[in-house]
This record gives structure tokens, sequence and C-alpha cells, in this order.
């Protein structure tokens, strides 16, 4: 192998970590086992809950925990009412488990809201005038196995009642 190849390997190996790419180990030996952790994707469709059902919200959710150690979920939302605001949060329950319960917490004994829990928009969000919403958040953490669905709430609706739809990710 002559040096300009040998450069241009050492390029695209930095390429691959610097993305957090995590590629196939040549050994497959027990040692490789402890490598960082692969990126992991998740996603759902979205459905409406019953305070969403008089609508037509649909959409999707991803999550993508990245081998570097961040996680990065997007939502996708349309249905919407234009310039109606809501929010979106990663819950620890599954959509069909109390509706989706509360909210996932990196730290389960820290604070109600980003960083240590994962907003997608980091906030309210605005539909815009197709009754869309893309919103997204990345965290600096691996969200943990229990970070499992992803609700949308319409801010106009009291907040008992304003889980209008859910996705759950798998
Ligand atoms: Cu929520």
């Amino acid at each position: 192998m002559n040096k300009h190849s040998n450069a241009r390997r050492l390029v695209m190996a930095g390429c691959a970590i610097a993305l957090g790419v995590t590629t196939a180990t040549p050994s497959g030996s027990l040692a490789a086992q402890s490598e960082p952790s692969q990126a992991q994707v998740t996603n759902g469709e979205l459905l409406p809950f019953a305070a969403g059902a008089s609508g037509s919200t649909s959409g999707h959710a991803q999550m993508v925990r990245t081998a570097s150690g961040a996680t990065i979920v997007s939502l996708h939302v349309t249905g919407l009412v234009p310039g109606r605001a809501y929010a979106s949060h990663v819950h620890a329950a599954p959509c069909a488990v109390g509706a989706a319960d509360g909210h996932y917490k990196h730290d389960p004994a820290g604070a109600a809201t980003p960083p240590n829990e994962i907003w997608p928009g980091d906030g309210p969000f605005v539909a815009g005038p197709s009754g869309n919403a893309n919103v997204n958040t990345v965290a600096d953490f691996r969200a943990g196995a229990t970070a499992v669905s992803v609700v949308v709430h319409d801010r106009s609706l009291p907040s008992a009642a304003n889980k209008i739809a859910c996705a759950d990710l798998s």
C-alpha cells in the first residue's frame, strides 16, 4: 500500500469517528463489545389520543441515540390548528399506559425541564399555516430505556387533558 492510500484511510477513519459512526469490527472479539455503543434509532407513528380525537392529527417521531452519547428527537406533525401553540415531550410510558404517563427524566431526581427532560422544539411551538409542525431537539446524553414515547400537547386545552397525540418509539 502506498503512502497516499494510507493517508486516505486515516482521513476516512477520522471522519467516521467524528460522525459517531460505528463500523463493523473485523474480529468480532469479546473486547470489541466494550467499544462505544452503536447509534440506536427508534421511531413511531403519531396516533390521536382522546383529547385530539376530534382532529386529524398524524405524523411521526424519531429518536436517535448517537454513538457519541447524545439523543436527537425529531417530530413531524400534521393536522394541527394553524397558529395554535403546542408542546411536545419524551414520555416515560407507552402511549397505552396511563396516556403515556409523565415525562422522561434523565436524572429521575432532577428538574422537570430541559436539559433534564427532552422536549422536541425546546418549548412551545406554533403550527404553521398548513397545520404542520416540524420540531426537534438534541440532548447531550443518551436517553435511557424508559424514554419510550413522544406526546404532543395542545396548549389551548386544560393541562390535565391536553395530550392530543402520541407515538410509541420502537
Ligand atoms: Cu408531555
